[in-house]
C-alpha cells in the first residue's frame, strides 16, 4: 500500500480548518493548513451562517494545502442539520443557523402532522428543535418551498461549489429526520406526510464514494489539479469523529466534545425502544452502516458563550487557561445545573441564564468567574456521566471506558470530573478526531489503508498518545 496525502475540510460551528493528512503504510499524520473563524450572523430576519465567507476561507485553505503537498483528494465534513435552499443553481439566501429561534414553530407543525413517537419509529432521531425537518416545515409555511427545488446540507453545498455535483451524503442526511433509520434511504412516505416534495432531496452517496472532480475555476483558484476528486467522508462531523475514536476493545463509549458533547456508543443496528425514545437518544447514521447511538449534551458551548461575554467585558486579552486553573482550584461544592435545559440553546447572556436556573431551583447562584466556570464543568461532567450510563443501559453494552475526543479532550478538569462522576477511566484524545476521521475515510477510498473501521481505529490508537484520567471518588 502506498502513502497518500489528502485535504480534510472540517467545518465546526465556531471555527473551520483545512488539514493536510498523510495516510498509508501504517503512517497517519496531520498538519493544519488553515484555520478560520465561523459563527452566527444576526440580521433582522434571524440568525444565519455567512456561507460565502466560509467557502472563500475553504478555497484559501485548499490553496495553502496545495502549496504544502500534492493533494490526492478532498473530503468535507461539517456540523449537522443546516442546509441551503436552491432554485436551479441559485442559492436562495444565507442558510439559517440552527440556533435561530424560528424552529419552535416548525416543531408544532410537524408534530401536528406526525406525532413524535411515530416520527421516532421512522427516523430514530432524538428530539432537537432544530432537526432539518422542523426547519423545513418553517420554510414550507413561509412559502420558500414554493420557490426552492433543492436542499443541500452544508458539506454537500461545499462539495457542489467545488465540483458542480449535487448529492446528499448519508451520515449527515440522517440528521435531517427524513432518512429511514432501518433502510438508510430517503423516506418518501414521511416527506409526503410532511408535504415536502421528494424531489427536493438529491441522491444519497456513501462515505468513500467519489462525488466529482474540481471545476476548472476552482482548480485555477486553489492551484490544485482539476482531476482532484472530492470524496464523500462521514460528512457529519460527529460521524467522522467516531471513525477516529480509538475504541479498539469492546466496552468503549465516546464523547465527541466540541460545541456539543455527543455522548454514546456505536451499535450494529438502531435501538428504537420506547426507553431509548423517552431518554431522547438518537440513532444517527455512521460510516459503514454503523449506528451512532448517542445523546446531544450542550457541550463546550456553555463555557465558550460564557467566556465570550467576559472577553467583551474585559475588552482585552483573556487568559483561558488561568480561568480553568482557578476553576480547578475551587474547593466549595458548586451548583450542578441541568446542562441540557433548552434555555441554554440560544446565544446570549449565559451566566445570567445559569444564575436564573439556580434561583428557580432553590440553589445558590455562583458569582465569581472561577465558581461559574467550575459549575459549568461539573454540570457538563454530570450530564456526560448520566448519558454514558443511559447509552450503556439502553444499548445493552457494558461501558468500561470513555473516550473523549475533540476540543474537550484538552480540558483536563472536564476529563477528570467526567471520569469521577462516571466512575470510569477517561481516555482523552485525539483532539482533531473529526479531521482524522475525514482523512482516514479518504485514505481508505484511495486504497492506502485497510478496510475495516477497527483497523482504522487501531492506526489512530498507534499514532496518537492519549492522556488517561482514572476516576477518583467525589
Ligand atoms: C456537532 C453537531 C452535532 C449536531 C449539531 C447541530 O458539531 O454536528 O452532532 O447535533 O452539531
Amino acid at each position: 500500500m502506498s502513502v497518500v496525502t489528502v485535504a480534510a475540510v472540517d467545518l465546526g460551528a465556531t471555527s473551520g480548518r483545512v488539514m493536510v493528512g498523510r495516510v498509508g503504510d501504517g503512517i497517519l499524520s496531520l498538519q493544519e493548513a488553515a484555520r478560520f473563524a465561523n459563527g452566527p450572523v444576526a440580521t433582522p430576519d434571524g440568525l444565519h451562517w455567512n456561507i460565502q465567507q466560509l467557502y472563500s476561507d475553504v478555497l484559501a485553505g485548499l490553496r495553502e494545502a496545495a502549496t504544502r503537498a500534492s493533494i490526492a483528494s478532498i473530503g468535507i465534513d461539517s456540523w449537522a442539520v443546516d442546509y441551503a435552499l436552491l432554485r436551479g443553481d441559485r442559492v436562495l439566501g444565507q442558510p439559517f443557523h440552527y440556533r435561530d429561534e424560528r424552529t419552535a414553530r416548525g416543531v408544532e407543525t410537524v408534530h401536528a402532522q406526525v406525532p413524535f413517537a411515530d416520527l421516532y419509529s421512522h427516523n430514530g432521531l432524538q428530539f432537537l428543535p432544530f432537526n432539518t425537518l422542523y426547519q423545513l416545515a418553517v420554510e414550507r409555511d413561509t412559502g420558500m418551498l414554493d420557490v426552492a427545488d433543492r436542499v443541500l446540507l452544508v458539506p454537500d453545498l461545499m462539495a457542489w461549489y467545488l465540483t458542480g455535483e449535487k448529492v446528499a451524503e448519508s451520515t449527515n442526511a440522517s440528521t435531517t429526520g427524513l432518512l429511514d433509520v432501518t433502510t438508510h434511504g430517503w423516506n418518501g412516505e414521511l416527506m409526503d406526510r410532511l408535504h415536502l416534495q421528494r424531489t427536493l432531496f438529491p441522491s444519497l452517496v456513501q462515505p468513500g464514494d467519489r462525488i466529482g472532480s474540481l471545476l476548472t475555476h476552482v482548480a485555477v483558484q486553489t492551484g490544485l489539479h482539476a482531476s482532484t476528486p472530492v470524496i464523500a467522508v462521514g460528512s457529519h462531523d460527529t460521524a467522522s469523529a467516531v471513525v477516529a475514536t480509538p475504541m479498539t476493545e469492546p466496552g468503549g463509549a465516546y464523547i465527541s466534545c466540541g460545541t456539543w458533547g455527543l455522548v454514546g456508543v456505536e451499535t450494529e443496528s438502531p435501538v428504537l425502544t420506547v426507553a431509548a425514545r423517552e431518554a431522547n437518544f438518537t440513532n444517527e447514521g455512521g460510516v459503514d452502516g454503523r449506528t451512532r447511538f448517542l445523546h446531544n449534551v450542550m457541550g463546550l458551548w456553555l463555557l465558550n458563550e460564557t467566556v465570550a461575554a467576559w472577553i467583551l467585558e474585559d475588552g482585552g486579552p483573556f487568559n483561558l487557561s488561568a480561568l480553568l486553573d482557578a476553576a480547578a482550584a475551587v474547593e466549595d461544592a458548586v451548583p450542578v445545573f441541568d446542562a441540557n435545559d433548552s434555555r441554554f440553546v440560544a446565544p446570549g447572556d449565559m451566566s445570567g441564564r445559569i444564575a436564573l436556573w439556580c434561583t428557580e431551583h432553590g440553589v445558590w447562584a455562583p458569582t465569581s468567574r472561577a465558581h461559574i466556570t467550575r459549575s459549568i464543568v461539573e454540570s457538563l461532567a454530570a450530564a456526560f456521566a448520566s448519558a454514558i450510563r443511559n447509552a450503556g443501559e439502553l444499548s445493552g453494552q457494558e461501558v468500561r471506558r470513555i473516550h473523549i475526543v475533540g476540543g474537550g479532550a484538552q480540558n483536563p478538569l472536564l476529563c477528570q470530573r467526567t471520569a469521577d462522576r462516571a466512575g470510569l477511566p477517561v481516555i482523552a484524545g485525539p483532539i482533531e478526531a473529526t479531521a482524522i476521521g475525514n482523512v482516514l475515510v479518504q485514505g481508505r477510498a484511495l486504497g492506502a489503508t485497510e478496510g475495516s473501521l477497527e483497523s482504522l481505529r487501531d492506526l489512530v490508537a498507534r499514532t496518537f498518545n492519549p492522556r488517561v484520567f482514572q476516576p477518583k471518588g467525589h
